[in-house]
């Protein structure tokens, strides 16, 4: 079973748009050995290594992120497979289906399982379920997976890989597929008929428009005088960035971003207003704000990129959208189609009609006036001495350290300060060129997602940027970064805990408590000062601690020539942010409190909330 499955994976095939060429669609496979898996696919995945490389990590949360990553780096049309042993390997993969889940990324996931024939029960790292004897922990999976399946008998492979294959292609299932393979199943022979292992190239179908949704669309833009256009990570997925620049410019709409979309259209074009909602620019939220047609392409419309549902209360709402579930999101219009095609559609039927020649100027008006801001922002080198630099300033440094930065370095984040700071300030040109997970925004993926995509893009500079909360929550993956000859530069920003969640609490009338290390329960010794380059360079990275911005920039030209991953440790300030742009963020503050800091920060919440719709969109019909 093990070898059918491996050779089934190593004859999947796409073709490269770009050049023509066919490749593997699977990238490889992720693998960490031990019984449940070590013995059966791990003899297939050794048979066919020449046609399904094998790469060994640190952590099986990691493997899972790093393959996500590459997925996400080749706008899903490549992908990995991550396989595990049996208990707490497959269950370090819950939480990275759940960021595929989340993302819509797809990736396919081959826990080992528990014997079927149950003759050695319970076997070592096996969950005795007092209650379903058909449970095991693999099943934790089955709610953070786009298709479940357990193979309890070969012949099921016939059915299950095509469905698995369905599904992490197709672009509105797209997500995480767990095989579960018990392990005396993988050892287990069959007569598979010739014809399973053929090799087929995989297509990735775009979905057309239907006519009556187009109709419907174009009538509410024609009835538009200030509309906006969201792009969201479905106009990169669908490759549809010259059909979102075409779009802005034949009608005249000002586009905005989100974190997944951002990089749809280049930071310097005219109609590019930044980032929308939460992490957004001046320009998009003042717009969007007073927009009265909001046309949401492939975004699932979270509350980062709705203001919590606060943001465009006054806008009618059109999703174009793959997905038929995130085509509901408060769409008085929706488009059930690929981001190209229905935009291109969309076009056609709109004819002539643009937005108010008003609206446009002033669009490109607070666009180029954001764009200041962010020069501003940047551009600072030196600083009051005893002022530690913050983020912005170091992302300045970062992107001045290549001349043509934009266009070819990727840089990689997932949380803490910096993705607000990057969503900001982060420039770049090339659609990918901004490789964020903020879906699930979750710490410790930076790391393992940097290594994934540097394995689909080599050529490109890969740039992690991350907390020292992040760092220290998984960072293994370096000493695989090394071991694979794939350089990351790894830009760890210590501000000593856990910043942004720090200001959160204090925004919420809270006190510091237990997010920055000085505000933690300590012995006596207090808590160590972590010396980020020295762990790094324990695991083979080359590395260094600076001090200033201008030792940053220095660093950088040597991280830049390094062939090694190349870490740059930077203090930094908790304190400062980034403060224009942004917009409300529901969070929920105490109604009784002792505190007045909590009571006042209530009063506030339930004036907010008073501005927040059911979703966005419905103040319209009031
Ligand atoms: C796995 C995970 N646990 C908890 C969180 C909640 N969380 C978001 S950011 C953050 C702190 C991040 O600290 P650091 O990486 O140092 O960045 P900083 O905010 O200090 O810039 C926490 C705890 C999360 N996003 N992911
Ligand atoms: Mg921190």
């Amino acid at each position: 079973m093990s070898q059918a499955l491996v050779r089934y994976l190593a004859a999947q095939q796409m073709r490269d748009e770009g050049s023509g060429e066919l490749l593997p669609l699977f990238g490889g496979v992720f693998a960490i050995f031990g019984h449940g898996n070590v013995a059966g696919l791990g003899e297939a995945l050794y048979q066919h290594r020449e046609q399904l490389p094998t790469y060994r990590a640190h952590n099986e949360q990691a493997m899972a992120n790093a393959a996500i990553a590459y997925a996400k780096a080749h706008m899903r049309r490549r992908m990995m497979a991550v396989t595990t042993s049996i208990g707490p390997g497959a269950t370090n993969l819950v939480t990275s289906a759940a960021l595929a889940h989340v993302n819509r990324l797809p990736v396919l996931l081959l826990p080992g399982d528990i014997f079927v024939s149950r003759a050695p029960d319970p076997v070592l790292q096996q969950l005795e379920h007092f209650g379903d004897g058909t449970a095991s922990v693999n099943d934790c999976l089955r709610p953070v997976s786009r298709y479940f399946d357990r193979i309890v008998r070969p012949e099921q492979l016939l059915t299950a890989l095509p469905r698995a294959l369905h599904v992490l292609t197709d672009a509105a299932l797209c997500g995480p597929v767990t095989l579960a393979l018990p392990q005396d199943v993988q050892a287990e022979a069959f007569d598979w008929p010739e014809a399973f292992f053929a090799s087929r190239v995989h297509k990735f179908r775009r979905l057309p428009p239907a006519q009556e949704d187009i109709i419907a669309a174009a009538q509410t833009l024609r009835g538009a005088k200030h509309p906006v256009l969201i792009a969201g990570g479905g106009a990169l997925y669908a490759q549809a960035s010259d059909a979102v620049r075409r779009f802005a410019e034949t009608h005249g709409v000002p586009v905005a971003e989100t974190q997944a979309g951002k990089g749809t259209l280049p930071w310097q074009h005219r109609l590019q207003l930044g980032p929308a909602g939460v992490c957004g620019s001046t320009a998009a939220n003042e717009l969007l704000a007073e927009a009265d047609v909001v046309l949401a392409v492939g975004t699932r419309l979270q509350d980062f990129t709705t203001g919590s549902n606060a943001l465009y209360t006054r806008a009618r709402i059109i999703t174009l959208n793959v997905n038929g579930y995130d085509a509901l999101k408060g769409g008085d219009t929706r488009v059930l189609a690929d981001a190209r095609l229905g935009l291109e559609t969309l076009s056609t039927a709109l004819g002539a009609w643009r937005g108010d020649a008003s609206w446009q100027a002033r669009a490109q008006h607070l666009a180029q006036a954001w764009r200041h801001t962010v020069d501003d922002i940047t551009s600072r080198r030196e600083l009051p001495a005893g002022t530690l630099p913050y983020d912005g300033e170091v992302i300045g440094a970062v992107q001045r350290s290549h001349a043509d930065s934009a266009r070819h370095d990727i840089v990689v984040c997932a949380a803490g300060t910096l993705p607000a700071e990057l969503e900001k300030l982060w420039r770049t040109d090339t659609p990918g060129g901004y490789h964020m997970e903020y879906g699930y925004s979750c710490m410790g993926y930076e790391i393992a997602g940097g290594l994934g995509v540097k394995m689909a893009k080599p050529e490109r500079e890969v740039i992690v940027m991350l907390g020292d909360g992040s760092y220290l929550m998984l960072n293994a993956e370096i000493a695989t970064s090394v071991m694979l000859g794939l350089k990351l530069i790894i830009v760890v920003l210590d501000n000593r805990g856990f910043g942004c969640i720090n200001r959160l609490q204090q925004a919420c009338g809270g006190a510091p408590f237990n997010n920055m290390l000085a505000d933690c329960l300590q012995g006596a010794d207090g808590a160590p000062m972590i010396d980020f380059a020295a762990h790094a360079r324990a695991m083979g990275a080359e590395a260094e601690h600076v001090h200033s911005i201008v030792e940053l920039e220095q660093a950088l030209v040597r991280a830049r020539a390094s062939t090694r991953t190349y870490l740059i440790a930077i203090d930094t300030d908790h304190r400062r942010t980034t403060e224009t742009g942004g917009a409300w963020w529901e969070v929920a503050v105490p109604e009784v409190s002792e505190r007045d800091a909590v009571r006042a920060a209530r009063r506030d919440y339930e004036t907010a909330k008073q501005r927040q719709h059911p979703y966005p969109g419905k103040s319209h019909d009031a």
